[in-house]
């Protein structure tokens, strides 16, 4: 299909990328390759990636980056699925970028936790070298159903990274399944993934200068969680789907995000397929947006759910009617969101006044 002038328009706007998990991001091509490389998984497209028009529940979305860390389980693939990502990113116009990611160590391959997150960093520093327009950090990410002691551990992990790194590193993330509560243990099931587990480890990682970027309130029944973990407070809010009192928030739940001016990453592809959110025009990006409250548009998991940030922004426009002067001073304020020191932020206001249009 040929591209619209709007299509132009949105890819051409230069976009910060702050939401974006890198096995949720691998794209149908990388998909392909992997698939080549390990054809005894039996794995299938279908399996990776949640198509136009189709939506699964929360739940069944979890199950698909189970796949996804089937087929990316060396340092090989690694490297490959994040350079390819970085690549695909700044094809689409995006400038700067925070990638998020889970480590994990496979036994059988000989991966760890550490080789991991080196990978990452290296896939990050080839693409600088070849010159790819794009500034890329990285987030570690803690996967909340992996508890106290994991989580202690991510954040000691990601210390040592952020002063060896060359300010690469630069936050920690909380994410994971927010609707599978139970763990077994000895075949007693018991309840895993609640944040109060999970406080003493970010307060961690805030001492020693980690930004936090935390999933709250993706789902309704993560309000109480949401209060306890604000007081830190994190820097940035993933999702934050039911934060505000028309969505059921709370006036202490409110009062912290506002009062503290925190940022929102908002998704609108991927909560409407992943059905927390019942349709785009319902989106809490409108109430957010409305209140002048900062708010970043992002991917979330730009493989799996079939979209890319040119077209979230194109959504956002057209479905809650911005015009395009207003389009660019969005992606122009999420600038001010960024976890990267002042100077970075000073270099990417700059880019964005050189690249704007005369006339929209
Ligand atoms: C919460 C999510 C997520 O870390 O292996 N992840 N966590 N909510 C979401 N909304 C849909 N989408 C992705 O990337 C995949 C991992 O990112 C988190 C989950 O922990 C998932 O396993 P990485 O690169």
């Amino acid at each position: 299909m040929m591209d619209t002038e709007a299509d132009v328009f949105y890819r051409e706007l230069p976009k910060v990328e702050l939401h974006a998990h890198l096995n949720g991001s691998v794209s149908f091509e990388t998909i392909e390759k992997l698939i080549g490389r390990k054809p005894h998984l039996n794995i299938e497209h279908g399996m990776t990636a949640i198509g136009k028009g189709q939506r699964r529940t929360l739940d069944e979305c979890f199950q698909v980056f189970k796949v996804i860390h089937q087929l990316v389980d060396t340092e090989e693939d690694i490297l490959m699925v994040a350079t390819d990502v970085i690549k695909e990113f700044a094809a689409d116009g995006v400038k700067y970028l925070e990638l998020r990611s889970t480590p994990r160590e496979e036994k059988s391959t000989g991966l760890t936790k550490k080789r991991y997150i080196e990978t990452v960093i290296k896939a990050i520093q080839q693409c600088k070298s070849e010159g790819v327009d794009i500034d890329v950090r990285f987030l570690v990410a803690i996967d909340r159903r992996n508890g106290t002691e994991v989580a202690v551990e991510t954040v000691k992990l990601a210390k040592e990274f952020m002063l060896s790194s060359d300010g690469l590193v630069v936050g920690i993330d909380l994410s994971g399944d927010p609707t599978d509560r139970t763990g077994l243990a000895e075949n007693v099931s018991f309840v895993v993934g609640h944040g109060k587990d999970l406080l003493p480890a970010l307060q961690m990682a805030k001492n020693c200068g980690l930004k936090l970027s935390l999933h709250l309130s993706e789902i309704q029944s993560q309000l109480e969680e949401s209060d306890l973990l604000l007081d830190l407070p994190p820097d940035r809010i993933g999702h934050g789907t039911f934060l505000h009192p028309e969505v059921g928030g709370s006036q202490s739940v409110f009062d912290k995000v506002v009062k503290n001016n925190i940022p929102l990453e908002l998704c609108l592809t991927s909560n409407v397929k992943g059905q927390t959110v019942p349709c785009y025009s319902k989106h809490h990006f409108k109430y957010w947006y409305q209140l002048g409250h900062p708010s970043v548009i992002c991917t979330d998991d730009k493989g799996v759910f079939c979209t890319d940030l040119s077209q979230e922004y194109q959504l956002a426009a057209s479905t809650f009617g911005l015009s395009r002067e207003a389009v660019w001073e969005l992606s122009q304020q999420a600038i001010d969101c960024i976890f990267a020191p002042d100077a970075v932020k000073q270099q990417l206001k700059q880019k964005w006044i050189d690249l704007k249009p005369q006339v929209f």
